[in-house]
């Protein structure tokens, strides 16, 4: 655990000569932290398919620590064969999902991306390791590499409407 926190740290540092002091952290936090101008990303996972399945998800929180609106605008990453950025709507009652082509980042607000929420459709996802470094495309901060700590789905958790993925393949 405290190598791979250590690896995030220096992989953040590496992106951002803004990034925070691993020092800073809580003890248990294991997420990681990428800032770069405007922005703030914490608590990036991604969670492997289901067995026998292809499509995994991404989770994140986006900060944006500047004074201008931005927009996250595609993501993609090497082990996915693509990625989509996907809401839930509650439709007569149902949460379905639904493709976004932008999620909207008001000047000071954060965005957390959860289940039964904004998540990332990670298609043909292969994990290998211990995280998978996604590329995001913002608007005005431009491409900021994330890494996603992959994360074990644990049996009996349920999908909280993710089994819904597999019906509207793209
Ligand atoms: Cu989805």
């Amino acid at each position: 655990m405290k190598r791979m926190m250590i690896a995030a740290a220096l992989l953040a540092a590496a992106c951002s000569p803004a990034a925070q002091r691993p020092a800073e952290a809580p003890a248990a936090e294991t997420s990681t932290v990428v800032a770069v101008e405007g922005l703030s990303i914490t608590d990036a996972t991604a969670k492997p398919p289901i067995e026998g399945q292809t499509t995994g998800v991404g989770y994140l929180t986006i900060r944006n620590t500047g004074d201008a609106p931005d927009r996250l605008l595609a993501a993609a990453a090497a082990g996915t064969s693509s990625i989509e950025l996907h809401t839930h709507r509650d439709v007569d009652g149902m949460k379905r999902m639904e493709k976004v082509d932008a999620v909207d980042l008001p000047a000071g607000a954060a965005v957390v991306f959860q289940p039964g929420g904004l998540h990332l459709m990670l298609f043909g996802f292969a994990p290998v390791g211990e995280e998978i470094p996604v590329t995001l495309t913002f608007e005005k901060a431009g491409e900021v590499v994330v890494p996603f700590k992959i994360v074990a789905r644990s049996a009996g958790q349920g999908e909280t409407g993710h089994g819904m993925h597999q019906e509207h393949a793209h």
